[in-house]
């Protein structure tokens, strides 16, 4: 029989090889596995809201059911507040940043940039949806206010990144910045299993991966590249495959396997792209990068971009390495 391994031994064994480690960051990622858990439960449910009551309506205890994406931000809030390594939360469902001011919160050396629910529109239609979180060192000294500058530290300064996919299996990707690693809930003992060990990248692939509803309003480059992909050049393998299921972590979790590449450029409905920098593109180009691949917001990489704002949108172009520096000669010839 194979050796099976949890995430919990996962994260002791890499901490025994980093001399002087605390645990305590070991202790953030197991409760990031713990609030995934408890998301995935909720997630699988969804089908079944017409019988355990729908959101809006009140429950038998009189509360109202909640969304999920609110559920989310709320466990993982919780979850990571009790953690006592994190001293506070970006996330998509709040306007501004979190602070734990609890006592047992004031000395944690995180903070945590989160979409507690990506994607979440899919969940009525039982399609994948995924948590996407990344992790920073906090920049202003302990023991004084967290600072928004906390949160806004440019993407290669994550010290992990990860996200959850709540899909056919329900599987934990993360990365310290050194490789990726996957892992896949085993439900009849509640614990996720390493099952992809040290993900790459191929550095080519045949999926190109986008709205092509808003083809009229995309640069000219984009649209070059497009119809790159689609010209037929069997010895290029071309014409590659459109594969859009519209849910980020879904899209890209495909790509980094299979290989291919994401794109989400400007529209006339986001001149600025949609996917928001902090914690969906980030986190992203983080693992694209750390498994062997790139991600760009079409002119610089995109863990180079200083963030202003929390949630701030970049256009993406993310996946493959190969097929990411084809798109860019595309891109640059045109601008
Ligand atoms: P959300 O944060 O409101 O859920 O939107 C993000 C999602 C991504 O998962 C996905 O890549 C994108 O929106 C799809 O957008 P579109 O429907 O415009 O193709
Ligand atoms: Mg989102």
């Amino acid at each position: 029989m194979h050796k099976v391994t949890t995430l919990n031994q996962f994260i002791i064994e890499k901490q025994g090889e980093y001399p002087g480690a605390t645990g305590e960051f070991s202790s953030l990622l197991h409760h990031i596995g713990i609030a995934a858990k408890k998301v995935h439960r909720e997630v699988n449910k969804a089908g079944l809201a017409e019988i355990l009551g729908r959101v809006g309506v009140v429950n038998a205890q009189g509360e109202e059911q909640q969304k999920l994406d609110v559920f989310a931000d709320h466990i993982f809030l919780d979850e990571l507040r009790a953690s006592g390594q994190c001293c506070g939360m970006a996330t998509e469902e709040n306007s501004g940043i979190i602070v734990f001011n609890e006592g047992w919160c004031r000395d944690g050396k995180y903070v945590i940039c989160m979409d507690p629910l990506d994607g979440s529109s899919n969940i009525d239609v039982n399609v994948s949806v995924g948590t996407i979180f990344s992790i920073y060192k906090r920049i202003s000294p302990m023991g004084h206010d967290l600072a928004l500058d906390d949160f806004l530290q440019r993407g290669c300064d994550q010290i992990a990144a990860g996200y959850i996919v709540y899909g056919s299996s329900t599987m934990l990707v993360y990365s310290t910045g050194n490789g990726v690693n996957g892992f896949t809930l085993d439900t009849s003992i509640g614990e996720f299993c390493l099952s992809h060990p040290d993900i790459q990248m191929p550095d080519d692939g045949k999926l190109y991966s986008v709205n092509e509803g808003n083809y009229a309003n995309f640069p000219t480059g984009v649209k070059q590249y497009i119809k790159y992909c689609q010209e037929i050049d069997p010895p290029t393998d071309r014409p590659y495959t459109t594969r859009y299921i519209g849910s980020l972590v879904a899209d890209f979790h495909r790509n980094m396997l299979r290989g291919g590449l994401f794109l989400y450029p400007p529209t006339a409905a986001h001149p600025r792209g949609k996917l928001r920098l902090n914690y969906e593109c980030n986190p992203i180009a983080f693992l694209a990068e750390q498994s062997g691949g790139a991600a760009t917001d079409g002119a610089i990489d995109i863990l180079s971009i200083k963030p202003q704002t929390i949630h701030e949108r970049v256009p993406i172009y993310v996946g493959s390495r190969n097929m990411v520096a084809k798109l860019m000669e595309f891109l640059e010839t045109e601008n």
